[in-house]
């Protein structure tokens, strides 16, 4: 079992509960063993040939099955994912370990603060939600120098649509559904998941300053922050601690591609390659998704799955590895960083809704790869000139030189091609 070492941490301090905070309704519970095999395996599907007979022929539940796709993915236990268990089977295909290979890839600082105080939400609602669009930011001044360095207010003029009409997957912890920030700006309540627990409710369960609690709501926040009109289709694959199964990495990537979600944020990653989830990347860049990954928050000069695998091959056109600088533009310390790396943006102390009402700050790649997938937002709700395979290419090659003068001299062409999310540069490039 891969175990990483990049499970969410948060400091917590001041956190001060909001007036009206409101208890998600308790999830159902997690439906049992089944739903969490040891290990997983893909397997081919002939062309004519059903569930029922995949099954019969290896042995083992198929937990995905697409005939259409070809594909199908197979549930083992430890045991017959042994080399003597594979032999009683025939099977030839090498299994993964499928419990906890990933993980939010976020090192934490949570710095709640009384932003909800009063219960005036107002800001977060309609207009409010348009917080940049006039040029100040009054509700969260500390992101100011985060957001004039990416240029967003120059890109939302620009792309004036402000993601209106486009689907952004969250992929993560779940989303505070609730949460006055994200009022209106959900997809329908029928298209959410929580594979997680096996229900229909993607709501984050935890506790804040414990694990990966809050995780997934920073993400959604700060997609909408960039994009304030985006849709967020909010999916539940990561568990309160932060770590979560490779299985519902891939089905909840399935799941967005057939719901339309034309940007997927997977703010999380693996030191394994799973070529389950990367078969479900692949399918769904291929129904027209740009997918985002995060770069990891190890200080290591490798970044993590599936980042590792979107600067080239099947997906590459389609798909952005997001790492991190600080706002002087140097490597953040805990940022992964190598030649497959394709961008960074700005991933230290971002403040973003929290659970429960709050505003809380983030730090990680975690909150740096949204606001790549944010903007491809706003390119894609206006129309780009350029072809849909370019864009996360062209944000890539519109970005910040961030090694000018000898800057992040030992990163080297390891922080991207060039390096730092300009957002108006991009836009200006492909609207
Ligand atoms: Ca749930
Ligand atoms: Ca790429």
């Amino acid at each position: 079992m891969v175990k990483r070492s990049t499970a969410a941490l948060l400091i917590l301090s001041a956190l001060a509960l909001a007036g009206c905070s409101q208890q998600a309704p308790s999830a159902a519970a997690p439906q049992g063993a089944a739903a969490r095999p040891s290990h997983v395996m893909q397997v081919r599907v002939p062309a004519g040939t059903t569930r029922e007979q995949i099954e019969a022929t290896y042995g083992a539940p198929a937990v995905m099955f697409d005939a259409a796709e070809g594909y199908a993915v197979l549930a083992l236990s430890a045991a017959q994912a042994s080399p003597s268990g594979l032999r009683a089977l025939s099977l030839t295909e090498t299994p993964e370990s499928n419990l906890g290979a990933f993980s939010a890839s976020a090192v934490a600082t949570v710095q709640g603060r009384s932003m909800w105080i009063k219960g005036d939400f107002n800001l977060w609602t309609a207009e409010g939600r348009s917080m940049w669009i006039k040029g100040q930011y009054d509700l969260i001044p500390e992101n100011n120098l985060n957001f004039q360095i990416i240029r967003l207010e120059q890109a939302q003029t620009l792309a004036p649509k402000l993601g209106q009409g486009i689907k952004v997957a969250v992929i993560d912890t779940g989303v505070d559904v609730e949460h006055p920030a994200f009022a209106g700006s959900l997809a329908p309540a029928g298209e959410w998941r929580d594979f997680y627990a096996g229900d229909t409710n993607p709501d984050e369960e935890g506790v804040l300053g414990e694990g990966g609690y809050g995780h997934g709501t920073g993400v959604a926040g700060v997609v909408l922050q960039v994009a304030p009109k985006a849709t967020i289709l909010p999916l539940r694959v990561l568990g309160p601690d932060g770590s979560g199964d490779v299985l519902h990495v891939a089905q909840a990537i399935d799941w967005a591609a057939a719901k339309g979600a034309q940007v997927i944020n997977l703010s999380l990653g693996s030191d394994e390659r799973s070529a389950v989830v990367q078969d479900a990347i692949k399918r769904a860049t291929e129904r027209g998704a740009l997918v985002v990954a995060s770069a990891g928050n190890e200080n290591r000069p490798a970044i993590s799955y599936p980042a590792h695998d979107m600067v080239s091959g099947g997906v590459g056109e389609r798909s952005l590895s997001v790492g991190s600088v600080n706002t002087a533009g140097l490597k953040s310390s805990f940022s992964n960083y190598s030649s497959n790396l394709e961008l960074v943006a700005l991933g230290e102390n971002v403040y973003t809704p929290g659970p429960d009402g709050l505003l809380v700050s983030w730090t990680g790649t975690s909150v740096a790869t949204p606001m790549a997938a944010g903007g491809l937002a706003l390119a894609l709700s206006q129309t780009p000139r350029v072809p849909l395979k370019d864009l996360t290419r062209k944000m890539a090659e519109k970005a910040y030189d961030v090694y000018s003068n000898g800057m992040n001299a030992p990163y080297k062409d390891k922080l991207g091609k060039k390096g730092l999310l300009n957002l108006e540069a991009f836009l200006k490039d492909v609207l």
